[in-house]
């Protein structure tokens, strides 16, 4: 496989043969970024039966009409509507109105902006603690270090989680992320790797693990209100233990990588630490933490034109669309002072990140610490990245922090 999507104009629809879940993709997803946009906006992928989307306008328009591309049938490659989902679906990410909407109503409101400013003084005391202890160190790997290190320092805390096995969050993170892929080896070594912590992941979303003043808590008291029912609670809980984890360190390794590799935007952070949260931003659009997601239609409908019928899995690249140069200038260029809004890093429409006002706070003040603290990143060993179906991120960047004079 070189990478080089095969692409045929048999029918109306283009053809190809490019694997977005294959280890070379994660290595450089550009060039079959590139081919997909270019072939149409919307093309068939013959290794998976599926139908997608590359294209910045189709991805927001498929994002933006639920009634048509459902998430009830899942948002990966399974469909729900012909094989048992493998884990219970989520009430949130894997349900259409009016059961998406009950339980995104708890959501928006537990993870609301009022509430999350709550967190802020405490969330930018620990990221000063943390870029102190490393510009001591001065020489670290950025993933564990510090993009793991950070989110698994406040989030736990944040949703009311025991201090012991927190680490754990993370292969039960990779695993539930792999599996909106394809069942390939993957999948099945997260699966390996997650075995052992799944029970425990269960246990803390159970009301009596949870502190009275977390995140989780709050959830369980929306049961109490008749909001969700006692059996739902817990499962509202491991949405945000699945996707609160793996998603952050994402974005925060993205922000880093992106820091080190081009200086004169991180020379522009130091002189306005103000621009920290745009960095963070610019980051999601540029490396797409979460790369992928599908929808499946309800019913035969177009895509720009194109007739697609019902029953059809269609793939997202969100990545792509947020380097499509029909709707960037310089979509390559990392530009902290680029007008990014209507990327669509963190999804569009009704089933957008709920997490993302947390999300911008802890990239906020990690950057906005290396801002007023580091003269700069300077990588000293190769950047491993983490193969994942559905998430960019790497395993591995080992730097040198400068600390400012
Ligand atoms: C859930 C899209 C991603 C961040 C996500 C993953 C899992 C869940 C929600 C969102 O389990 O509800």
């Amino acid at each position: 496989m070189t990478g080089v999507a095969a692409v045929s104009a048999t029918g109306a629809v283009p053809v190809s043969d490019a694997d977005p879940f294959s280890a070379a993709f994660f290595e450089n997803p550009h060039p079959i970024h590139d081919e997909l946009r270019e072939a149409g906006p919307v093309v068939r992928l013959s290794r998976y039966g599926v139908l997608a989307v590359a294209r910045h306008e189709q991805v927001h328009a498929v994002l933006n009409d639920w009634r048509t591309f459902s998430s009830a049938r899942g948002a990966g490659l399974a469909d729900f509507a012909k094989e048992k989902p493998w884990r219970l679906p989520s009430l949130v990410l894997e349900t259409d109105p009016p059961l998406h909407d009950r339980t995104r109503r708890v959501l928006d409101r537990v993870l609301s902006p009022a509430a999350i400013r709550r967190l802020r003084t405490e969330f930018a005391r620990a990221a000063d603690a943390l870029i102190e202890e490393l510009l001591e160190r001065g020489s670290f790997d950025a993933i564990p270090d510090l993009a793991e290190a950070y989110p698994l320092s406040v989030f736990p805390d944040a949703v009311g989680m025991p201090r012991e096995n927190r680490r754990y969050l993370l292969p039960y993170g990779n695993m539930v992320f792999n599996s909106f892929g394809p069942r390939n080896a993957f999948f099945e070594e997260a699966v390996k790797d997650a075995e052992p912590v799944i029970a425990w992941v269960q246990a803390q979303s159970q009301r009596a693990a949870l502190a009275p003043e977390g995140f989780g808590a709050a959830i369980h008291a929306a049961a109490d209100a008749g909001e969700l029912t006692p059996e739902e609670a817990p499962l509202v809980v491991r949405s945000v233990l699945t996707a609160g984890v793996d998603t952050t360190v994402s974005g925060l390794g993205a922000a880093l990588y992106c820091l080190a590799r081009f200086p004169e935007q991180f020379a522009r952070l130091r002189a306005d630490p103000s621009l920290a949260r745009a960095a963070f931003e610019e980051a999601v659009r540029y490396e797409s933490p979460v790369q992928t997601f599908f929808r499946t239609t309800t019913r035969d409908t177009e895509i720009a034109g194109v007739p697609v019928g019902e029953g059809e899995k269609v793939l997202m690249f969100l990545g792509a669309a947020n380097r499509d140069p029909r709707r960037w200038e310089r979509p390559e260029e990392y530009d902290i002072g680029r007008a990014n809004a209507g990327h669509v890093g963190f999804g569009s429409g009704i089933h957008g990140c709920v997490g993302q006002v947390l999300a911008r706070l802890e990239g906020e003040v990690v950057l906005g610490a290396l801002a007023r603290k580091a003269a700069g990143i300077e990588i000293t060993g190769p950047a491993r990245r983490r193969y994942n179906n559905t998430l960019r991120g790497l395993a591995s960047l080992p730097v040198r922090l400068h600390r400012a004079a």
